[in-house]
């Protein structure tokens, strides 16, 4: 923990988180501009200006704002999304906002302000592109995936930097949204009364039910590497030249392929939005998982024994495109029917919008069943682009 801290937990205002930074040393005496700008699902953001200073305050309510006070949510995820963010810096300094300061009994960490940056999410749905965007991303998982696993840390050093992930109640957030909730009739989804039958059918496919149970397994007990956890298209501020990577309290130890599926299944849907990207969003999509394979093989090269083993490399890179493209199906489905929905879906006119939703649980489903036929990243997008919009 960083500094003394004799306060206890209360929810910021914008006139008290002012005055907080202020006595921390961030801020002269005189007049500040604080916004609460958080339109995310969980937590509470400021910006604050004073001349030439300017700060993002991040700070964590102790329920799910998505749902109010009734959902209780831990503050400690806070603690653990600092700790993501400067672990990810170690290798992926430029990926990732600098991190100014962090308070655990407060839940709020300090970051550079990114006023120049746009949420991409926004940006898309305001037809923008970012051009170095997939890239980025293919780089940043490329390196922190390797770094963070058994293949660069070796078994004890990775255990110990496991231990700090403990991250139960937002991994549950995660089991039961995107694995469980969709595929059975849950008080926590969100089913248009025009798909109902849609998703029953869904519901009543057994074999799409193993599959995705499967993929939870390996969900729950596969702890290859520190993950962001919740890695949408809400989550990355872009410029037309640098991307900053945001949110990581999801963070935890799981599979290599999960936050891959994530970004690759956020990428299409916003093709369902503005389908006239769809040529630029799927050569994204390439263009991430190239990048990250050319960049995790590249650190592979100094992988510890005796994971350096001829030839083991490319099987484990079969399992994490097969596994991607598996919780690429499951994120597109849970967009579609769950609780928290998304702007590129939610903001289109209804005939529309009901197609769309359509189109991913097909599409969610398709990648979920044929993941293990797919042969190469070329024949992913093919599947991806075979949807029509
Ligand atoms: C109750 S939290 C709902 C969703 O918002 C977060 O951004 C995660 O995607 C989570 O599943
Ligand atoms: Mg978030």
């Amino acid at each position: 923990q960083e500094g003394e801290n004799i306060m206890s937990y209360q929810p910021f205002t914008e006139q008290t988180v002012v005055e907080h930074v202020r006595q921390l040393g961030y801020l002269q005496e005189g007049i500040a501009e604080c916004e609460e700008i958080g339109d995310g699902n969980l937590n509470l953001v400021f910006r604050i200006r004073q001349g030439e200073q300017r700060l993002i305050v991040k700070q964590a309510l102790p329920y799910a704002k998505v749902v109010g006070e009734s959902w209780p949510l831990t503050l400690e995820r806070a603690w653990i999304e600092q700790l993501a963010l400067r672990e990810f810096a170690t290798v992926a300094s430029r990926y990732v906002p600098a991190v100014l300061g962090s308070d655990r009994t407060l839940a709020y960490t300090i970051i550079e302000d990114l006023s120049d940056y746009e949420i991409v999410r926004t940006g898309y749905l305001k037809g923008e592109s970012y051009p170095e965007l997939a890239r980025h991303i293919g780089e940043f998982l490329g390196e922190t995936l390797f770094a963070t696993s058994d293949y660069a840390a070796g078994p004890i050093a990775k255990k110990r930097i496991e231990r700090d992930y403990y991250n139960p109640e937002l991994c549950d957030i995660t089991e039961k949204l995107i694995f469980t909730d969709p595929f059975k009739d849950a008080e926590s989804n969100n089913i248009e009364a025009a798909l109902r039958e849609d998703v029953e059918r869904l519901w009543q496919d057994q074999a799409l039910k193993v599959e995705v149970t499967k993929l939870k397994v390996g969900f729950v007990t596969k702890h290859e590497a520190l993950l962001h956890g919740d890695l949408h298209t809400g989550s990355i501020f872009a410029t037309q030249q640098e991307t900053k990577i945001i949110d990581p309290e999801f963070a935890f130890y799981g599979p290599f392929g999960f936050d891959l599926g994530q970004i690759i299944a956020h990428l299409t849907l916003s093709t369902f939005h503005d389908p006239l990207k769809r040529f630029e969003r799927f050569t994204d999509v390439l263009t991430v998982w190239e990048t990250f394979e050319k960049t995790f093989r590249a650190n592979f090269e100094r992988a510890v024994e005796p994971f350096n083993t001829d030839g083991f490399v490319d099987e484990l890179l079969r399992t994490v495109f097969s596994d991607t493209i598996g919780y690429a199906g499951c994120e597109l489905i849970r967009r579609a029917v769950g609780l928290a929905g998304v702007a590129d879906l939610e903001t289109l006119p209804e005939a529309t919008r009901l197609e769309r939703k359509r189109d991913a649980l097909a599409l969610g489903t398709a990648l979920i069943k044929e993941r293990h036929g797919v042969e190469s990243i070329d024949d992913l997008v093919t599947l991806l682009a075979g949807v029509r919009v």
